[in-house]
């Protein structure tokens, strides 16, 4: 290794023998990472916690390492020499060097250390409704699939209320972690010159953190009219369904299906498709998402995919603790790929699973010789989430799910109701918490060094004004221990990121629509990307260029137009007004 590095110091005949050189040596190191972090997330132990330590820091010591920078800085100076191709893999390097420089080796390996031990921590806690035993041991402990099944079956508030408040317990173990790991984040960011660890995140997409936010708050104002109508609309149900009286003002969080109200499934009888699950497998369900992109021209998945993802629940019986969001991993930035889920046959896994083989299909197409080892990632991260919130959107299609065999034949949608279901399970409601809750949160605790004790208050002071929901017990704000903004998972593991799928959420339906009208010649609520060998070169030709041009030159060669709500607002305007109508009627 030392010796490599120092001929790599001394690569100075030429860039490209630099880039060449970086490459070969982040392959290694990235896939050994990679193993240990993903034995770590689908295994949860003190060994693993530890492996996972010892190769991200070899990583760190790799990528952060002073003549890498020094050497990828000089020829980022000289431009004129450089295509700019080169020019974007420097970036690249520079980009990846700013997480771990490496005259400050000790912060970064703390802060990896830190990660580690609040992976571990998130990833084998036990949800527990019971009282626990004195070892803190849980007789019938719940996964994170056993909660959300709760808090969309049940319909007695006081017990939804036990429950959700059961999913917040996991905030506790975690709240100290967050400001460790808050400390050492912004240390090595600001070592790296950045404003801090959310400015940096910012950074990959060329902007600062200002600038973001601001780009965030326009979005949510586009969205703004719909979504008042919709949370009036939700409101006045769910006190239905409940039998409570409608609040005058927030939903409380507790009446909603999902943990932090990003989505309001469960409320359009007409569109719930779970009973049409009931008979399919799990394996079902990730072979029709990968038939899905073959249909379109897309390869078969790696033989292995299959062997080495890890894509359903922990078997009763065992032991073992996994990591229960779902993911999608690029190992080694080359054939290795895996995805990590717990698939059980309901539509939410259909979605999901559409969604993780949308990051697969977007890691096998830009592996290829023309785009080099640094620049194999979306044109930026929010377009890797977007083509998995393209397929979400394309699965929950009624012609596709009437070909596929969910629905039968002859089975009459009405569009409104379709329409209102996307916008509650996957678009509308979904806005305020990604632009506003999720963003505005990291956005205070990063670049404002948000104090601890006021975690609490202010994430709900922000859920309050993005997404109109309320904390359902106000004692909560006060209580010292509790931390609901770390219950969230991106918050510990994929910090200082959700952005990205406000960003996504935007794209996919710029994207959504072109293929529609442009291509599939079909109206954007009902149409079929099934078997479209068009849609799928469309889709290749974005996915394969990787990051090797700027995102928004990407958007617009693809799409015609800039990044915009245009399309999406377009695309919900008949619920809006149909939305309207139904609230001024009481
Ligand atoms: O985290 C995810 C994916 C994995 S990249 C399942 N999503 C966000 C979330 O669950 O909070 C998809 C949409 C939003
Ligand atoms: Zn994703």
């Amino acid at each position: 290794m030392l010796l490599l590095l120092a001929t790599l110091a001394h690569a100075d005949d030429g860039a490209q023998r630099f880039l060449d050189l970086y490459d070969s040596l982040l392959s290694r190191l990235y896939a050994l990472d990679a193993e240990a972090s993903w034995q770590a997330a689908t295994d949860v132990s003190d060994l693993n916690q530890g492996r996972r330590e010892a190769a991200s820091q070899a990583t760190a010591a790799f990528v952060g390492d002073p003549h890498i920078i020094e050497r990828a800085r000089q020829w980022r100076g000289r431009e004129k020499e450089i295509t700019p191709l080169q020019l974007r893999q420097l970036d690249a390097i520079l980009y990846a060097a700013g997480e771990a420089p490496g005259d400050q080796t000790e912060l970064v390996n703390r802060r990896i250390a830190a990660e580690a031990r609040q992976g571990a921590a998130q990833d084998g806690f036990e949800y527990c409704m019971e009282a626990r035993g004195a070892d803190g041991k849980c007789a019938q402990a719940l996964s994170a699939n056993d909660i959300d099944g709760m808090l969309q079956a049940e319909t007695d508030a006081a017990k939804r209320l036990k429950v959700w408040t059961t999913s917040k317990e996991i905030g506790v173990p975690l709240k100290a972690g967050l400001g460790e790991l808050r400390e050492l984040r912004n240390g090595v960011a600001k070592a790296s010159g950045f404003s801090s660890y959310f400015g940096y995140q910012v950074s990959e997409y060329g902007m600062s953190a200002d600038e973001m936010m601001a780009l965030l708050d326009q979005l949510n104002k586009d969205m703004a009219p719909l979504y008042k109508e919709l949370h009036t609309w939700a409101k006045r149900q769910l006190a239905k369904k409940y039998g409570q009286p409608v609040p005058e003002g927030d939903i409380p969080a507790h009446w909603l299906p999902n943990r932090w109200g990003q989505e309001w499934g469960g409320l359009v009888q007409s569109a719930d498709l779970d009973p049409y699950f009931e008979d399919k497998s799990p394996e079902w369900i990730i072979e029709s998402s990968e038939q899905f992109y073959v249909s379109m021209g897309f390869p078969e998945l790696p033989k292995s995919f299959w062997e080495k993802s890890d894509l359903y629940p922990v078997p009763d019986g065992q032991s073992r603790h996994k990591n229960s969001h779902a993911s999608a991993w690029h190992m080694d930035l080359k054939q290795d790929i895996r995805s990590l889920m717990s698939v059980e046959p309901d539509s939410q896994w259909f979605g999901t699973s559409h969604h993780e083989l949308g990051h697969i299909y977007y890691y096998i197409s830009y592996t290829r010789p023309e785009v080099p080892l640094t620049l194999r990632k979306g044109a930026n991260r929010a377009f890797h989430e977007g083509i998995g919130e393209l397929a979400n959107v394309a699965a929950f299609q009624p012609s596709y799910l009437k070909q596929l065999g969910i629905l039968p034949k002859k089975h009459k949608s009405d569009p409104t109701q379709v329409l209102l279901a996307e916008a509650l399970e996957q678009t509308v409601a979904f806005v305020p918490f990604a632009t506003g809750t999720m963003s505005r949160f990291e956005y205070e605790l990063y670049e404002k060094n948000l104090p601890a004790d006021q975690w609490q208050k202010r994430w709900w002071e922000i859920v309050s004004q993005y997404q109109g929901i309320a904390v359902p017990d106000k004692a909560r704000l006060t209580d010292p221990a509790l931390c609901d903004a770390c219950t969230k998972t991106h918050i510990n593991d994929d910090p200082a990121q959700y952005y990205d799928y406000a960003l996504a959420t935007v794209i996919k339906y710029q994207l959504h629509e072109h293929i529609a009208k442009k291509i599939l010649k079909q109206d954007p609520h009902d149409c079929n990307y099934y078997g479209s060998k068009e849609a799928g070169a469309f889709i290749k030709g974005v996915l394969e260029k990787g990051a090797t041009e700027d995102w928004r030159e990407v958007l617009k060669d693809a799409t015609g137009e800039e990044l915009s709500t245009r399309a999406m607002v377009a695309y919900f305007e008949p619920l809006r007004k149909w939305l309207q109508k139904e609230n001024r009627k009481r």
